[in-house]
Order: structure tokens, then C-alpha cells, then sequence
């Protein structure tokens, strides 16, 4: 190798190991019906949140609903807009991963007039300190095109509750978009303002470096479509105490792509994949800082909304070896279990090319 003539290309695959052929940053996922959450007419369970170990039993919260959804502008604004439109938060616990009981709901929407009256969503859990902390999305009434979406918290001593919630939403779009006219058109913009000017959502909370990072999504007004995909990013907000206030970070936003949000903890650092939306999309990427992360490797095809199983991470992969993820390209959406495909890595693994 001549290093005077390295092209740019050779040197980027030199230093980030392109072809050290260790798998570490690289897998497949496979995925597998579930008992207890499976299809249910009549009902939408999605958006699971990562599944969490307490004594015997594995623990997951999702967004449950049940009726059809109609979109916006019905004429009737009682009308369900969408599979997480009037839902709460149920939760179900498993002893083996795989056949889970549906134990109930953990949090209700909020009563007539409140910031979380009209449904709550896509929840996350975190346990820490023997604490429970639920973070999820929330709306107000009615459900419009240009609703801000905003990120409510509860709090619990115990697993299976009562839950105790934030009186305020702990996370608010940013105030700095314009819209243009006053037709129900989220598109229409006279200035989009930050990448979180409309709805904050997907968040995810972790105990990270003796602070509570709560990292989420954002959209912005007047969203556009770049590369094939939706202008979607993440952002984190940091606060010395669990119930908040949370500080958006300066660095925000730290991906410039990625749709619902998938971290774990890795190695005193923050560990990601990326999926759906963006160039950089179904990418692993690391921040040691846990905001400036940086592209470590590349796969095919992430899972949906995925919770996975926050066990002992030793090497990158342990963060997302299984977990839950939902179907919701059939109207009664339902959640499925995810693992990686150990079986395909040692097939790459064994396999001599050019045999
Ligand atoms: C998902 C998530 C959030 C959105 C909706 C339900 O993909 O990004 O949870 O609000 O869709």
C-alpha cells in the first residue's frame, strides 16, 4: 500500500475498520410472533418501549388504542386521527419474552382541559435508583395538523404503579417556526424555525454521566422530504434531576437523520441505530459524549420502533440482541418480538468468498 496515494475512500475504510470483519458494529434481525400482544380486531398495541428485567419477570409499556382512525379534517373533531390518536399507555410482563399478559393500563390520558387530555403515547421507561420513570407523548385537544406534541413524565415506586405524573409537559417544541395563513396545513410555513419547531417525540431516558438524558425526535414545521426520506432528527435534552427541568442541548440536533429513536448504553458512551429516514439511516453510530456520534457501521434493515432488552452490554450488539417491535402496516397494528440472527452472522462469519 502506497500511503502518499491513499484515496480518501481507502482511508475512511482504514480508520473506521471496514475491513476488520469483526461484526462488531454489524448484524441482521429477525423477527418472531409473540402471544399475549398479538393481532386483535378492534385494537392497535404499538410502539413498545425497551423491555426492562424486575425480579423473574420482563416488563414493556406501549401505546394502546381501539377503534379505526379517519385522519384529520373529518368534520368532526372527536374523530380518531391516527393508531395513536385516544390511546393510554398499557403495559405487560412475560417470565420468558416470548408469551407476554397484558396486566393493564399504567397511564390514562389526562382529564377534559389538561396538556395530555386528548391521548398518551409511545412510552420509554427507565429504572433507576429503584425508581420508575415513564416518558411518553402526549397531545391536547382537538388533534389537528399543526398540533405541537410535546413529552409528559410519570413516576412510580413500584413497577406496576400507581404512577405518579408530572403536572407540566417536560419537553415543548421549540417556539421559532412561522406558520403561513391559518388553513390546518403543517406544510405551510413562512419560516420553518428549529428542527424541533413543531412536535417533540420518541423520547428515551437514561442515567448517563451522572445526569438524565432524555433524547427524542423532532419535526418541524413545514417538514420536507430530502434523499428519499422524511426530515426527521434527534435531539437530547439534559437535567440534573429525573422529574426535570430538561435543557435542550446547544449541539441539538445531534443526528441529521433517524426516525423513532433506538440508544443504549455501550462502554461509558452512547450507542445508536438509526432507521427509516435520512442519509444516514440504518446506520450503528457511537458518541462517547453521548451527543457527537459518529458512523460505525452500516446494515440493511433496522426494526421498526424497536424496545429492546436493556440487559448487560459487554460488546455493542449486546444492546439490541432482542427485544419488542410493532407491525402497522395492517390497520390492527400489534408488536412482535425482534432478535439478532446469530444464525446469518456465523454464516458471513464461516463463509470463504471465493471458494
Ligand atoms: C411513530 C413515532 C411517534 C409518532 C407516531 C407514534 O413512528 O415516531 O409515535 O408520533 O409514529
Amino acid at each position: 500500500m502506497n500511503e502518499k496515494f491513499e484515496s480518501l475512500a481507502t482511508k475512511r475504510a482504514r480508520e473506521r475498520g471496514y475491513f476488520e470483519n469483526d461484526s462488531t458494529w454489524y448484524c441482521e434481525f429477525k423477527t418472531s410472533p409473540i402471544k399475549g400482544l398479538e393481532k386483535e380486531e378492534g385494537f392497535c398495541r404499538r410502539d413498545p418501549s425497551s423491555v426492562i428485567k424486575v425480579g423473574n419477570l420482563y416488563y414493556t409499556w406501549y401505546t394502546k388504542s381501539c377503534n379505526k382512525s379517519y385522519g384529520f379534517h373529518t368534520g368532526d373533531e372527536n374523530k380518531k386521527v391516527f393508531p395513536w390518536d385516544q390511546s393510554d399507555i398499557f403495559y405487560a410482563s412475560s417470565s420468558d419474552g416470548y408469551t407476554w399478559e397484558e396486566q393493564g393500563v399504567a397511564i390514562k390520558r389526562g382529564e377534559k382541559g389538561y396538556f395530555d387530555e386528548r391521548s398518551v403515547f409511545t412510552p420509554e421507561i427507565l429504572h433507576h435508583n429503584d425508581m420508575f420513570y415513564l416518558v411518553y407523548q402526549v397531545v391536547d385537544s382537538p388533534y389537528v395538523n399543526r398540533v405541537r406534541e410535546k413529552i409528559g413524565m410519570a413516576y412510580s415506586y413500584n413497577v406496576d404503579g400507581p404512577w405518579i405524573k408530572v403536572d407540566h409537559p417536560i419537553l415543548e417544541p421549540s417556539d421559532d417556526g412561522i406558520w403561513d395563513g391559518d388553513e390546518d396545513n403543517r406544510f405551510l410555513v413562512k419560516e420553518k424555525g428549529s428542527f424541533d419547531s413543531q412536535k417533540t417525540h420518541d423520547p428515551v431516558l437514561f442515567f448517563f454521566k451522572n445526569k438524565y438524558y432524555l433524547y427524542y425526535k423532532g419535526e418541524r414545521m413545514g417538514e420536507q422530504m430530502y434523499m428519499g426520506g422524511r426530515e426527521t432528527k434527534w435531539g437530547v435534552a439534559i437535567s440534573d434531576n429525573p422529574l426535570g427541568p430538561y435543557i435542550k442541548s446547544p449541539y441539538n440536533p445531534i443526528s441529521n437523520s433517524g426516525h423513532e429513536t433506538l440508544l443504549w448504553q455501550y462502554n461509558n458512551g452512547m450507542a445508536a441505530l438509526l432507521c427509516t429516514d435520512g442519509m444516514e439511516r440504518n446506520t450503528m453510530q457511537y458518541a462517547k459524549d453521548g451527543i457527537n456520534f459518529e458512523i460505525k457501521g452500516a446494515i440493511k434493515q433496522a426494526p421498526e420502533a424497536a424496545g429492546p432488552y436493556r440487559g448487560e452490554v459487554k460488546v455493542p450488539l449486546d444492546g439490541l440482541r432482542w427485544g419488542l417491535t410493532h407491525v402497522v402496516s395492517e390497520e390492527w397494528n400489534y408488536i412482535i418480538r425482534f432478535d439478532i440472527d446469530e444464525s446469518l452472522k456465523n454464516t458471513y462469519l464461516n463463509k470463504k468468498v471465493y471458494e
